[in-house]
């Protein structure tokens, strides 16, 4: 039997959903799942191949050195590394997470597979080390590294290293830059799940600034088989892009949801933008469907269909992350927003434009004037007498 893959980050979204490609694919395959089990790490979403004997769960932390040389000592065909902070939301109220998991645990992934000759090392990256497009054109493997966001930052200092270990120790590694995936299993931090789980229960869903940012969409299932090429057939050294050929502005989605799920449109709330947010992705994939012959093969309303209807149908696996961290996660994330929220679409969350709004508000009469918020003055900074002692 071959050496296992190690497939690291493999409880989380994409991770999950390529260990069971791999075992409905690959008869022969062993594969060890390294994952130390964030808030994103969910156990449930393999608990349907848990006892296949190709595949073995090991709980670790790819930061931490020890822990990483064990289980590559035991010898290893591949590692293929997902493992990351995912979110950029997240990476915008803490960088610290990103920085040690998608840098420092990149680094000690790359030195474990040197020292102990793992024969292959696929790096799992984004669209997003790419920065923001304009109107037209897409990104391709030569386009400069322009990330706006410490989640992107993060991943592309890794990119970085993963090419520095190639060209410096001769490293087999590839890397692949995929852009937005949907289908099972995805957290419900993400635009699409979150959006599908309000609908579901007749909530809001956030809109960011004017909606018309642009996401280029893939279906997990699509990333998946072409990780899949790239890992068995991937040039060493080399970049491949990976996007769904299916470019879409949120508020054109979040339509379509309202009409799939039948929900209307009154749910949808305009609320502060995302800060650095980028305007719009594209992938320009010709070098894997040329090279690979990989292409992506579901059809977008098909995929987004099936992917309501998976989680309308698992209301446990929802219900066993709706729970207290999540909903604390999604005060802080949305609390304010919601509250906070434009009565036109047009009007982001910026100062001036909170004058406009109020203005325009009490204009047409559309909101209370106890609920229209504008920003809140700045208390200069004054240390009252005895702040920060206990009262004894
Ligand atoms: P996810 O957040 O759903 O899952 C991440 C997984 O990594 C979780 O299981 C978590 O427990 C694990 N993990 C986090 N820190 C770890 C650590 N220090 N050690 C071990 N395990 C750790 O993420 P995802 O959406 O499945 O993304 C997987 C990879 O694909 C990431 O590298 C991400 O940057 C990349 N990617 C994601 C998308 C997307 O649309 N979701 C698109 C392109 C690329
Ligand atoms: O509540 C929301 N409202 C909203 O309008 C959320 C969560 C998102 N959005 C917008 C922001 C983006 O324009 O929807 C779009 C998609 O947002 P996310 O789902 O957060 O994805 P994105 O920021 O595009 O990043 C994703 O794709 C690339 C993944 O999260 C990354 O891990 C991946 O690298």
């Amino acid at each position: 039997m071959m050496l296992p893959v190690l497939v690291t980050g493999g409880c989380g979204f994409i991770g999950s959903n390529f260990i069971r490609y791999l075992l409905e694919t690959d008869p022969d395959i062993s594969i060890v799942n390294f994952d130390c089990l964030t808030y994103a790490g969910n156990l449930d979403n393999l608990s349907d191949v848990a006892r296949d004997p190709r595949y073995r769960f090991l709980r670790g932390d790819i930061a931490d050195r020890r822990a990483v040389r064990e289980v590559a000592e035991t010898g290893l065909s591949t590692i293929i590394n997902f493992a990351a902070e995912s979110h950029v939301d997240r990476s915008i109220h803490d960088s610290s997470p990103f920085i040690r998991t998608n840098i420092l645990g990149t680094q000690i992934l790359l030195d474990a597979a040197r020292e102990f000759n793992v024969p292959r090392y696929l790096q799992i990256s984004t669209d997003e080390v790419y920065g923001s497009l304009g109107p037209t054109g897409a990104f391709t493997e030569a386009t400069p590294l322009a990330p706006n966001s410490p989640y992107s930052a993060s991943k592309a200092a890794a990119d970085m290293l993963v090419r520095s270990y190639v060209h410096t120790f001769g490293l087999p590694a590839v890397i692949t830059r995929c852009s937005n995936n949907y289908g099972p299993y995805q957290f419900p931090e993400k635009m699409l799940p979150l959006f599908i789980m309000n609908l579901l229960r007749d909530e809001p869903v956030p809109v960011y600034g004017d909606g018309l940012n642009v996401r280029d969409w893939i279906h997990v299932r699509d990333h998946c088989a072409a990780i899949d090429r790239v890992w068995r057939e991937g040039r060493v050294g080399e970049v491949y892009n990976i996007g769904g050929r299916c470019e879409r502005t949120n508020l054109d989605l979040t339509n379509t949801l309202l009409e799939i799920i039948a929900k209307p449109r009154s749910l949808i709330r305009f609320v502060r933008d995302r800060p650095g947010h980028d305007r719009r992705y594209a992938m320009d994939s010709t070098k894997i469907e040329q090279e690979l012959g990989w292409r992506p093969r579901i059809p977008f309303e098909e995929g987004l269909r099936e992917t309501i209807h998976w989680y309308e149908s698992r209301p446990e696996w929802v219900a066993n992350i709706r729970t207290g961290v999540y909903l604390k996660y999604y005060e802080r994330q949305y609390g304010r927003r919601l509250s906070d929220r434009a009565p036109k679409m047009k009007f982001s969350g910026s100062p001036a434009n909170a004058k406009r709004r109020h203005a325009n508000a009490k204009s047409r009469r559309e909101l209370p004037k106890s609920k229209v918020r504008g920003p809140k003055p700045k208390r200069p900074k004054v240390r009252r007498a005895g702040a920060g002692r206990r009262a004894g």
